[in-house]
């Protein structure tokens, strides 16, 4: 049987959206909910020149796609191929208890940051690479990799593989004024990858008329900034965009830590935060398309 590239699309899209309602991993028993909701999946040419700018605009260790393959399967390994970016929206159970927070992470999100963040997309990111492996293709998850690091710059943490860039590059949304991403389903919500040799036609980037942050209302249209009354240590400002190391010294510092293990979590991941990511107008919804 012959399959087209359009069709590879749709089935690599139904397979995470069975992983995604159908894996166990998926499931809080506690919460009696799932961590995530149907993930929206897209696609990225691997030789996009977007992947060299990054290189600028995150840093010059970041790698291209090329580079992430080929340090899996060899030098000249890789040809052509695409960049496989999946939204997982984060479930309306979890988000609307994180709604109610004013200072720190509910105990949903902290179990989502353990139990999610940190075990299920590990999960998930293996399946897809494993699922294309199945079919005849190679693939490797740079998060999963030995050569995956995040390095402290002065500006804060910096990936040398950035999922929001990756999504970004897959035309599945843009950046906020407080850095996260904002997706046709919300900024409340993680994101995966994988670099892959099929070839499958890539989606369409929105009009770059609005730039890298056209999904946020405050960047857009100089309204909003809930966010910004919404961060518990003032981290987001209007002028100087989101504090990173504000932000990190809260969101996984010593006492996140213990918040995360009081609600069942685990120390190391924390318990997080996402006051950002809820009860604003980005929450779910691209809130630019809303605005339209
Ligand atoms: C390091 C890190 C952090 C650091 C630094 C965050 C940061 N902004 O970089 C700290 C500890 C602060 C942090 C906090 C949180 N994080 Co974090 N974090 C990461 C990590 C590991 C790497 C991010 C990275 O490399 N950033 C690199 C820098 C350069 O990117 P940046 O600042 O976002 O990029 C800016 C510039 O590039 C700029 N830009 C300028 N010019 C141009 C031009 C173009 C063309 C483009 C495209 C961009 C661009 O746009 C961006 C926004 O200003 C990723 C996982 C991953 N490997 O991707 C998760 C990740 C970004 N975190 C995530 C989450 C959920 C959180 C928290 C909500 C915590 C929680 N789990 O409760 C908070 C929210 C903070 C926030 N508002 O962004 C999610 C993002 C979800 C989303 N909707 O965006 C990710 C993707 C994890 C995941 N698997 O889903 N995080």
């Amino acid at each position: 049987m012959v399959v087209s590239t359009l069709d590879m699309r749709a089935l690599i899209a139904a397979e995470m959206k069975t992983y995604v309602s159908e894996d166990e991993g998926n499931f809080c028993e506690e919460l009696q909910s799932p961590y995530f909701e149907d993930p929206i999946v897209q696609f990225a040419a691997a030789h996009d020149s977007l992947f060299e700018e990054y290189k600028r605009v995150v840093g010059p260790d970041h790698a291209t796609p090329q580079e992430a393959f080929e340090r899996s399967f060899g030098t000249g390994s890789f040809d052509e191929g695409t960049v496989i970016s999946v939204v997982l929206p984060i479930s309306e159970k979890i988000r609307k208890a994180n709604r109610a927070q004013k200072a720190r992470a509910s105990k949903e999100w902290a179990l989502l940051r353990t139990f999610g963040d940190e075990y299920f997309i590990r999960s998930a990111r293996q399946h897809l690479a494993g699922y294309l492996t199945g079919l005849g293709y190679r693939a490797v998850a740079p998060l999963d990799t030995e050569w995956y690091s995040i390095n402290g710059a002065a500006g804060g943490p910096v990936s040398n593989w950035s999922e929001r860039h990756i999504a970004y590059a897959a035309g599945l949304g843009t950046f906020s004024i407080n850095d996260g991403f904002i997706s046709e389903k919300g900024i409340a919500i993680r994101l995966l990858s994988v670099v892959t040799d099929l070839q499958v036609p890539p989606d369409m980037r929105a009009s770059s008329v609005l730039g890298h942050t056209g999904n946020c209302l405050l960047c857009s249209k100089g309204i909003c900034g809930v966010c910004i009354t919404r961060c518990p240590v003032q981290a987001i400002s209007k002028e100087g965009g989101h504090d990173k190391i504000a932000c990190m010294k809260f969101v996984y510092g010593e006492e996140s830590r213990e918040w995360a293990v009081l609600n069942g979590g685990e120390a190391k991941s924390g318990a997080g935060c996402g006051l950002c990511q809820t009860k604003v107008p980005c929450e779910s919804r691209n809130p630019m398309r809303a605005a339209r």
